[in-house]
């Protein structure tokens, strides 16, 4: 039966006895290993009474096992719900009631601290560790290596992946079938994947960046991956010459610069690298090519629509931006406040529209109203231009986020807590430069009159609820915050004083 992303990215490959994972012990999976490993896991869950349609929360190490589960997933018709590791159970405890999860899987050193919760919630919870034990695959041990593929059309869901707004909390992003896929087949096209390719994939699974564009795309060509657990400058260096291939963040390719090894005689062989999820610096993609004679292929995205636009492969790959709209993607510079097409060469908010934009958020109508527009076309909340050659230029953002590392931050989130702890009147975050992540958390603090707020208690707060990324790595204690006349408090001003804080981080 028909499975629109199954059987185009996992059912094509039954049999295929060619490695897809290289693993950092020096051991392969095939995939046939694979496919028969993701058959017993949708088997074990649909045995728990999971439904096609039903949410399943993954919060797990990156291993074999875990990308086993989103593929089991897509072929038992569930909804995948990849989340960050570094959430805590406050963070958690939200996802898991807003989406609906009937089933979190997470590591067995956490099950204590998420099976109240989960309880409350009526969901239930099964393990999945680092080295791939757990109860999820005990259960699947005994499981048939065969499963009967749920049909799925390509308007069905086949991911719920959370983002946050401006205000309030994260929304689950609906992304189908035909989401994923379509914009796979055109990224595979456009920067020319085939089967010889060998992928270094050092980004986590929970996101857009290493599931949906590095690993769908490898699935696609029936390529390989390198499969590192995480980003290790050391790792990636030894592993770089078997690669032909890699993705990352900015973060990556200033790391890899920062290390001496790191020389163009390691990557001679490569055929290409690929950045995104935040701004490369034009410096970076100058030192890159300086250092290796490549130049790193920027591309620009959002979990709402995965990838937007991207530097050609044969023509012109231009630092500082993000090229082109991609075939299939129209793009659009907007006025925000008319929402009129702007000339080129004028600033604007970047719009989208094409197979790749998501559904909407889940039962959030009115926040989907807000930014998917009747006609189609979404709001990026970016701002750019479009230069007289084409190309497209980032140029900041509509909307308060920071991005550290390639993780988005959203200050509404920490000022809320910020402005909670005693002796706090009110409190601003931002995003100040950072050599190493791009950005990170300044947390300006007003104190109350006649209080001096303990900062470390404050700290102390932070790590409860928020995960270790989005700490502020400083607070600044300030008599009042800048404000405008009409009383908006000016993060632009904030950003400029303190954008030396870290300049030698
Ligand atoms: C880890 N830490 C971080 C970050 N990562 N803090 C701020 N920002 C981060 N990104 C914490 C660690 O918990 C640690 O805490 C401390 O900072 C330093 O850790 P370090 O060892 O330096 O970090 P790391 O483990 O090496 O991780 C850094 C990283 C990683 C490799 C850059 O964050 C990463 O893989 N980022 C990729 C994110 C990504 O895939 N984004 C795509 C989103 P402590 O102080 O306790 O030790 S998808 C997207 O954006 C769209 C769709 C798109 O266009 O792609
Ligand atoms: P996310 O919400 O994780 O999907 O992050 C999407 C955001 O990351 C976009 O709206 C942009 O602000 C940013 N982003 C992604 N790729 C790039 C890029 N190449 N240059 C600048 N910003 C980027």
């Amino acid at each position: 039966m028909a499975n629109t992303l199954y059987d185009n990215l996992f059912g094509k490959h039954a049999g295929n006895t060619a490695p897809f994972l290289h693993l950092p012990d020096g051991g392969t999976i095939s995939y046939d290993g694979f496919l028969g490993t993701a058959a017993r896991i949708a088997n074990a869950i649909t045995a728990l009474g999971l439904e096609p349609g039903d949410r399943v929360a993954a919060q797990v190490a990156k291993s074999p096992q875990a990308l086993a589960l989103y593929a089991a997933c897509v072929q038992a018709g569930l909804i995948f719900l990849p989340l960050n590791t570094a959430y805590t159970v406050d963070e958690l405890s939200y996802f898991i009631e807003n989406s609906g999860a009937k089933l979190i899987v997470c590591d067995g050193a956490r099950t204590d601290a998420i099976a109240p919760m989960a309880e409350g919630l009526s969901a239930q919870v099964a393990t999945l560790n680092a080295d791939g034990s757990g109860s999820l695959m005990e259960q699947a041990a005994d499981q048939p290596e065969t499963f009967d593929t749920v049909a799925r059309g390509k308007d069905d869901l086949a991911a719920f992946l959370y983002t946050s707004g401006t205000t309030g909390r994260s929304k689950g992003a609906m992304l189908t079938h035909e989401n994923l896929l379509s914009n796979t087949e055109v990224l595979v096209d456009h920067w020319r994947f085939t089967g010889d390719d060998v992928l270094l994939h050092a980004l986590p699974i929970f996101h857009t960046h290493g599931l949906f564009v590095a690993t769908n795309i490898i699935l696609s060509v029936g390529g390989k991956m390198i499969f590192l657990p995480k980003f290790d400058a050391e790792e990636v260096i030894a592993w770089l010459p078997k690669a032909t291939s890699m993705m990352g963040v900015p973060t990556f390719y200033t790391r890899l610069l920062e290390d001496a090894q790191f020389n163009g005689d390691l990557v001679r062989h490569m055929r290409l690298f690929i950045s995104g999820s935040a701004p490369l610096l034009a410096e970076t993609h100058v030192q890159f090519e300086e250092r290796t004679g490549h130049r790193i292929l920027e591309r620009y995205g959002m979990t709402e629509t995965n990838m937007n636009t991207s530097n050609p492969y044969d023509g012109e790959r231009r630092a500082g931006t993000v090229g082109f709209a991609l075939p299939g993607v129209e793009l659009k510079i907007t006025d925000p406040d008319t929402g009129k097409t702007l000339p080129d060469g004028e600033i604007g908010q970047i719009e989208v529209r094409g197979p790749n934009v998501f559904k909407g958020y889940w039962q959030m109508p009115e926040k989907t109203a807000a930014e998917l527009r009747e006609d189609g076309f979404f709001i990026t909340g970016d701002l750019g231009k479009i230069d007289e050659d084409g190309y497209i230029h980032i140029v900041g953002r509509n909307k308060d986020l920071i991005i550290s590392g390639g993780y988005n931050i959203y200050p509404k989130e920490i000022e809320l807590l910020l402005d909670e702890q005693p002796g706090v009147l009110e409190s601003a975050v931002v995003g100040v430069p950072h050599p190493d992540f791009g950005e990170t958390v300044l947390g300006v603090i007003v104190p109350e009159k006649d209080e001096q707020p303990d900062l470390d208690a404050i700290m102390e707060a932070a790590k409860q609820s928020l995960a270790r990324f989005k700490h502020p790595r400083r607070l600044v204690v300030m008599d009042a915050l800048p404000r405008n006349t009409m009383g908006k408090v000016q993060k632009n001003v904030l950003r400029e004083d303190f954008k030396e804080m870290f300049a030698t981080a």
